[in-house]
């Protein structure tokens, strides 16, 4: 027999954010030049070099359900913690690098060897007051969530201070770009040489998602319609580019299971670290 239905339906919390934008002018403006320098001349030359390198893209889609519940009721247990979806992403993939340490490596510049790293130092882009950099929390595998946390946090108030140190920006084996914090569903990360992967999360959002194993007997026979129960759940994408001149699609997919595994069953990641 069918689940009752829910006596009201689920809330859906109200998430886009107001936007300021500065009023429309029709003042002319004349053409500005500015010289390409900095940061952003540093950009050139690596984004540049990233996309001589043959690469793909692979998606999927992660239900993070249980981990939005568990970090609501952290955060209800502890009112000062600063902890977001990312301390537990990050770990999460040290603990499924572990298990596809060819994603944790370099490749020379002339792509004759690879070097599998023995750290996990899992870089995160942020958009910080010099503009994209690419920090990197080190040795992750021996890190708990909540160091993860606090690493994040000093990264994420030193580049907004433009105060980040070199070490910190050198030495990253892996990278992830939240781009879910900001908005947006789907972005193709570019490759930060000579890594080998980089992800890209998407926002998290309220979805409805047919359940997996339907009740034959509620779908109609006598049309092409299909009748299915259905759960609203908090989905996120993620998309891989990796180097594929020495990473294959079936290995990232792996990889990416095992990730999606681990936070969809966030008591199993809690389990291992
Ligand atoms: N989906 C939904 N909510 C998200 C989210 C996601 N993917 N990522 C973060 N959030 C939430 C956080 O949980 C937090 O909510 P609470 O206030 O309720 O705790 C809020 O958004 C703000 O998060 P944050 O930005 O402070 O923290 P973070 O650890 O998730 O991210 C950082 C840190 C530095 C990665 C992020 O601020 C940032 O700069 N992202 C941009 C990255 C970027 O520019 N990538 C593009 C690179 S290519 O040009």
């Amino acid at each position: 027999s069918s689940p009752p239905p829910p006596s009201s339906p689920p809330t859906v919390k109200e998430t886009t954010p107001t936007i300021k934008l500065q009023p429309p002018s029709t003042t002319p403006v004349a053409d500005r030049n500015e010289p390409i320098k900095g940061i952003r001349k540093a950009m050139v030359k690596t984004m540049t070099q990233a996309n001589s390198v043959p690469h793909f893209t692979y998606s999927d889609e992660y239900d993070m359900t249980q981990l939005v519940k568990l970090r609501k009721q952290l955060k209800k247990e502890n009112k000062d913690i600063k902890m977001s979806y990312l301390p537990f992403i990050i770990k999460a993939c040290s603990q499924a690098l572990h298990n596809y340490p060819i994603l944790n490596a370099y490749v020379d510049s002339k792509c004759e060897n690879i070097t599998y790293k023995g750290s996990h130092n899992i870089g995160i882009a942020m958009d910080t007051k010099d503009g994209l950099l690419v920090p990197n929390i080190k040795n992750v595998q021996q890190l708990s969530i909540n160091q993860i946390s606090n690493e994040l946090n000093r990264l994420q108030q030193l580049g907004k201070a433009g105060k980040l140190s070199t070490d910190d920006l050198t030495g990253g084996t892996f990278s992830l770009s939240n781009i879910g914090a900001i908005g947006g569903t789907y972005a193709v990360p570019v490759l930060l040489l000579p890594e080998v992967a980089i992800g890209a999360l998407g926002k998290i959002v309220r979805r409805v998602v047919p359940d997996e194993e339907d009740d034959e007997s509620s779908s109609s026979s006598s049309s092409d319609d299909e009748y299915c129960s259905c759960r609203v759940r908090s989905m996120m994408s993620v998309s891989w580019s990796a180097d594929h001149r020495v990473i294959d699609g079936a290995t990232m997919a792996r990889f990416s299971n095992a990730l999606k595994y681990l936070l969809e069953n966030p008591l199993q990641l809690l389990l291992n670290q």
